[in-house]
């Protein structure tokens, strides 16, 4: 019996303004793998449309642990376990009693660590939920923060955070833990016009850069695209350093696609005209 790769993806769902699981789920298909969400909290839009104390946030924590059981009685296993944006503190022990349940020496487990972009932690972030997320992923194989996550992970100031290509590699290697998880650092760049990000491949030791144009303009949701399209690239069998080079790549065709179209930056970028391009390997 042969099935898609199978992800269990815990993410939020936001209604409005593409990012975490309605981009998940698309890009994760199109690119062959068979997505089951276990969300984390319903939103009516995401964080960022003003004034965000509007959005409706449903803590969907109660839900977690009972799925998981189900799953399991199911005898249900995944290939990859990704997480994303929690929707509580309580989330990261059901999270980790989820890796006890189904991870196995061939599972690969992303943690977006996500809590924050440009510097700040997002509203409904704590700094327990903070520590608790680098405890998180410390336990995953693959994590994909972005300048402000990493600045958190390593315990750092955001401004300190060296911004040049050595910097960068060792704080990638840093970042790594000795060598034990990948890293895709996102939101790089190292020269005027260019944006990607940095990687560290725990398989081959090598740190090295995937960059792509940068657009005039930043949507949110971006980075749960580049972490959906590093995953669907690893779970094709294919390197870390194509992973991040597919992720820089689809990104920067939707915001260059987006920005074209001239839809508002909140509502996030249209990379559903675009899914073709990640059909093939
Ligand atoms: O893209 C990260 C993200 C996910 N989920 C929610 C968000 C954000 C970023 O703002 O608000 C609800």
């Amino acid at each position: 019996m042969a099935h898609a790769p199978r992800i269990a993806a815990i993410q939020d769902i936001s209604g409005i303004g593409r990012c975490s699981m309605t981009v998940i789920l698309p890009v994760l298909a199109a690119m062959g793998g068979q997505c089951c969400p276990l969300p984390t909290a319903y939103l009516s839009a995401h964080t960022a449309f003003p004034p965000s104390e509007r959005a409706t946030f449903l803590d969907m924590t109660g839900q977690m642990a009972g799925t998981a059981g189900h799953w399991a009685e199911l005898g249900v296993t995944f290939d990859a376990v990704y997480s994303g944006f929690l929707g509580s503190v309580g989330q990261f022990e059901l999270i980790e009693d989820f890796y006890r349940q189904f991870r196995t020496k061939d599972t690969l487990v992303l943690v977006d660590p996500v809590m924050g972009d440009h510097g700040k932690p997002y509203r409904t972030y704590t700094p327990d939920m903070c520590r608790r997320m680098g405890q998180l992923a410390a336990q995953a194989d693959v994590i994909t923060p972005n300048l402000t996550e990493a600045a958190l992970l390593l315990g750092e100031a955001y401004e300190d955070l060296p911004r040049d290509k050595q910097g960068i590699q060792h704080s990638l290697e840093r970042l790594s833990m000795d060598g034990k998880r990948s890293v895709v650092l996102t939101g790089v760049s190292l020269e005027p016009g260019q944006i990607g990000a940095g990687f560290f491949d725990r398989t081959t030791g090598q740190t090295g850069f995937a960059m792509a144009r940068q657009e005039p303009a930043q949507f949110p949701g971006t980075g749960d695209l580049f972490a959906s399209v590093v995953l669907g690239t690893l779970l094709r069998g294919e390197s870390l350093e194509r992973a991040a080079r597919r992720g820089a790549e689809f990104v920067q065709h939707c915001v260059a696609h987006t920005l074209a179209q001239g839809t508002p930056i909140l509502e996030g970028v249209q990379f559903e005209p675009l899914l073709c391009e990640l059909m093939t390997p």
